[in-house]
Parts: C-alpha cells; sequence; structure tokens
C-alpha cells in the first residue's frame, strides 16, 4: 500500500498525519504552503482535486477527499479505533465522526469569517455565540470518563474532534470547557501526535 498526504500547512491535514503516526502507516508528505496574505491554499492542490482543499490522502493512486471520510478508510483498512460493529459505541462513535465537520465546524467557521467584518456583523454575533457556547458544551459532557469521546481509548472520533477543540481553547476557552482543554492536552502529549507535529510542520495549539 502507497500512501501519499496532500497536507497544507496549519491546517486539518494535521490529524490525518497524527492518525497515519498513530497506525504506525508509512506514508509520503507532500507540502502546500498557504498563501501569507489570504491564507488560502496554494492553486497547485486544484492539480490534485477540483476544490483545492487539504488534506487529500492519495492511497494506492486513488484520491480521497474528506477528514471524516480519510479517517473512516484508514481506521477500518486497519482494523483499529473503531469500536466493535454494531455496538452502541459505534453508533455512537458514527454521530460524533460526522459532528465533527457536519456541526460543530459551522459555528467556529461563521465565527472566524463573520468576525472580519467588524462591526458590519454584529448583528450576527449572539446567535454565533450561542451556538459556539452549546455545541462546545455538548461536546464537554460528552467526554467520557476515559478522557476520550468513544468507550476508553483513542478513536477516530477523538482525532476528529481534535481540530474544532484545538481552535475552541486556542481562543481562550480552557477554564470554560475544562475537560476539553484536559482532552487537547491528553492528546497533544500523545508519541504520535508529537511525531506528527515534527513531521508536519508549525501547527496552533
Ligand atoms: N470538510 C473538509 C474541509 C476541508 C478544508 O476546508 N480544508 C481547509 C484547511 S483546514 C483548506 O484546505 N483551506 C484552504 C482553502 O480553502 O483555500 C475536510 O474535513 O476535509
Amino acid at each position: 500500500m502507497t500512501i501519499v498526504v496532500h497536507h497544507l500547512n496549519n491546517s486539518r491535514s494535521q490529524r490525518i498525519l497524527w492518525l497515519l503516526e498513530e497506525l504506525e502507516l508509512p506514508y509520503e508528505l507532500r507540502f502546500y504552503q498557504r498563501d501569507k496574505t489570504t491564507n488560502l491554499a496554494p492553486p497547485e492542490l486544484k492539480a490534485v482535486h477540483p476544490l483545492g482543499k487539504s488534506p487529500l490522502l492519495e492511497i494506492d493512486g486513488r484520491i480521497v477527499m474528506e477528514s471524516g471520510a480519510i479517517v473512516q478508510h484508514l481506521c477500518e483498512g486497519a482494523g483499529r479505533f473503531l469500536p466493535p460493529a454494531g455496538s452502541d459505541d459505534a453508533l455512537r462513535h458514527l454521530q460524533l465522526m460526522h459532528f465533527a465537520e457536519g456541526s460543530v465546524m459551522t459555528p467556529v467557521l461563521l465565527d472566524l469569517y463573520v468576525g472580519r467584518l467588524g462591526e458590519a456583523g454584529a448583528p450576527l454575533h449572539p446567535r454565533i455565540q450561542e451556538q459556539l457556547a452549546s455545541h462546545f458544551d455538548y461536546l464537554e459532557s460528552e467526554l467520557r470518563p476515559s478522557g476520550h469521546f468513544v468507550g476508553d481509548s483513542l478513536t477516530g472520533a477523538d482525532i476528529m474532534l481534535s481540530f474544532p477543540v484545538e481552535i475552541a481553547m486556542m481562543k481562550g476557552n480552557r477554564s470554560r470547557w475544562p475537560k476539553l482543554a484536559a482532552f487537547v492536552d491528553a492528546m497533544h502529549a500523545r508519541p504520535a501526535w508529537q511525531r506528527a507535529l515534527a513531521k508536519g510542520g508549525a501547527y496552533f495549539k
């Protein structure tokens, strides 16, 4: 099996490197740098996939897009980091995997973009803040006593949710959501996360 990760610096792609390190799978990294002014991906990524976004996984010549699909595909292939099929935890895992990109990233991105509008965006702020609060309150309440989102050990859901939770913590919410803060700290302490950081380059915490 040959794996290439088309990796954009300081992006969601970091969690794919982390998963590959956890799985101890060999992979080639192709680097793409965000534009220093716009923060957008460089046009070269559009030669790999029409949307020109990252992560993109090239696995035995096939391109796989979407972090959630990539995480699921790699976990299924390795038979690791997934709850037993048909279990209650498998259903919980499925929901949380989709929640990461399908729900919680919406208020996170709205906050980012509307924030750039300055005063013009003010009417939207209360709704966005309310949605951020409810989504992260929910995640705070869903962490298991193990410190993981599903069961007692690392799963794909932890890997998927690490990105929005990192953003929430970066914005100074550690005391507001202490369990999420502890979750991020524990993930960042994992040797595989550290190896991914060393390979992927500078990444916010
Ligand atoms: N839902 C997609 C989102 C992909 C995405 O938006 N990636 C960002 C990086 S965090 C990107 O490539 N941004 C650069 C751009 O839009 O130019 C996924 O999870 O893979």
